[in-house]
């Protein structure tokens, strides 16, 4: 088991964050001038952390505490605060083949349970800025080189298999947050789970669900993959919420869900809160995008983000000179047997493509009828408008689970996005009408 908090273990207030990095002398010259000049800001916005920005005369601070217990959820729902270890580990693991991707560390306390990262200005979450309807075009294809080098280098495609063994040794002990996931995106949903939280509209929608034996025998494959299919590290929680963008630079934050995973997971998971966002769409106030509708940027994403993920994947493996256990050089050096890996290598690309579709219907489904829902949908006001959009996706996750042989490739996918409105049910919604 992992340890427990220590006695010196305390919660950081906003209060106490000056004194804290004041007692770190690299901390402190970064910031500059004196504690007394130095302006804190308690900022939390995901479900787990405390998280503060600090900023004095020379620079400013991200500080991130892993609390005891879910922040959103208070001291009933305790969680292991080793969380922070693993986002720390998961960082350094990345940060030779991502680069900048990936906020900067400058310190991880073992004690407090606290990670001091580079201040990210002036960038914006993700979510917010798509719930708002500003593009970010960079994200797509910021997030496709990422997911791509991560899944590559950290796979048997790459790694010798001890240096994956040294990986699973420390990201298998990641299990309470893979409690979390498993619990929360493959198990509540199919339930009557006491965490879930269902609108009374989407009552008869979760009661089909549950009744769905063929529908969970396809959730039961999606989580036997999750659970078993150790292909590569992955992020675990690859949401907008963990994406800070301006327009022209991208940053994956929050890595505590990290865990020796199937590559699809991060590549669905990041599909899935697009989808979302596109089913919640019309029923924003209208956005600032002069051209084209956002939801049709959206859209357009989705195919950018598969596009260059399997050709930055695919393009990682041809240019690959080093040795690991996968497809050892000694079987592939020849002519003939260097085409057939040209197949070999499309086919795992197809194999993580059709566990995506499966991963981003799982989380689709959890976000509207589990427990942590997202502000894309809860945005919404209007109930009525709110549980039309979110119906809108879970029958769009419904398909993928059920008739995945209709999703062939990323433009059917997008193709089978319904290109309805809202059809006139909502007056107060009638921005594209
Ligand atoms: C109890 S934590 C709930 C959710 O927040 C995180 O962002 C993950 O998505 C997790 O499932
Ligand atoms: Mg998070």
């Amino acid at each position: 088991m992992l340890d427990g908090p220590s006695t010196d273990y305390h919660i950081l207030t906003a209060s106490d964050v000056s004194a804290y990095l004041a007692n770190h002398s690299t901390l402190a010259e970064h910031l500059g001038g004196l504690p007394s000049e130095w302006a804190c800001r308690d900022v939390a916005d995901g479900n787990l952390n405390s998280v503060f920005l600090i900023d004095g005369p020379d620079g400013g601070l991200c500080v991130k505490q892993a609390l005891p217990y879910v922040r959103v959820a208070g001291e009933s729902w305790p969680m292991d605060i080793n969380r922070a270890f693993f986002e720390y580990s998961y960082t350094s693991r990345l940060e030779p083949f991502v680069g900048t991707l990936l906020p900067k560390i400058y310190h991880f306390d073992e004690v407090q349970f606290i990670i001091v990262m580079e201040k990210l200005e002036p960038h914006v979450i993700l979510r917010k800025a798509m719930i708002e309807g500003i593009h970010h075009p960079r994200v797509p294809i910021d997030v496709a080189a990422f997911v791509a080098a991560a899944s590559f280098y950290t796979s048997d495609l790459a790694a010798p298999f001890e240096v994956k063994c040294a990986d699973q040794a420390i990201f298998s002990r990641n299990v309470a947050l893979q409690r979390i996931s498993v619990d929360l995106v493959f198990i509540d949903p199919y339930t009557s789970a006491l965490r879930n939280v269902i609108s009374e509209r989407l009552v008869p929608w979760a009661a089909a669900l549950r009744n769905d034996v063929d529908l969970k025998g396809a959730v039961a494959r999606a989580r036997i993959a999750y659970l078993t299919k150790a292909q590569s590290l992955i992020h675990g929680d690859l949401h907008t919420g963990s994406i800070l963008a301006t327009q022209d630079d991208t940053r994956i934050i929050d890595g505590e869900f990290a865990w020796i995973g199937p590559s699809g997971f991060d590549v669905g998971n990041f599909i899935a809160h697009y989808i979302m966002a596109w089913y919640a769409e019309p029923f924003h106030p209208a956005a600032p995008e002069p051209d084209r509708r956002f939801r049709d940027l959206v859209a357009a994403d989705i195919v950018i983000f598969w596009q260059r993920f399997e050709a930055q994947f695919l393009g990682h493996w041809r240019a690959f000179k080093g040795e690991a256990d996968g497809f050892p050089a000694s079987h592939f050096g020849d002519a003939a047997a260097s085409s057939r890996l040209e197949t070999l290598r499309r086919a795992y690309v197809a194999d993580i493509f059709s566990d995506a579709l499966a991963f981003l219907a799982c989380k689709i489904i959890r976000r509207i009828l589990g427990f942590a829902q997202v502000a894309d949908f809860l945005s919404i006001d209007d109930l009525e408008a709110r549980s039309h959009a979110q119906a809108g996706a879970l029958a769009f996750a419904r398909s993928l689970l059920l008739y995945p042989e209709r999703y062939r490739d990323i433009a059917a996918v997008v193709a089978a996005l319904p290109r309805f409105e809202n059809a006139g049910l909502f007056p107060t919604e009638t921005r594209h009408l």
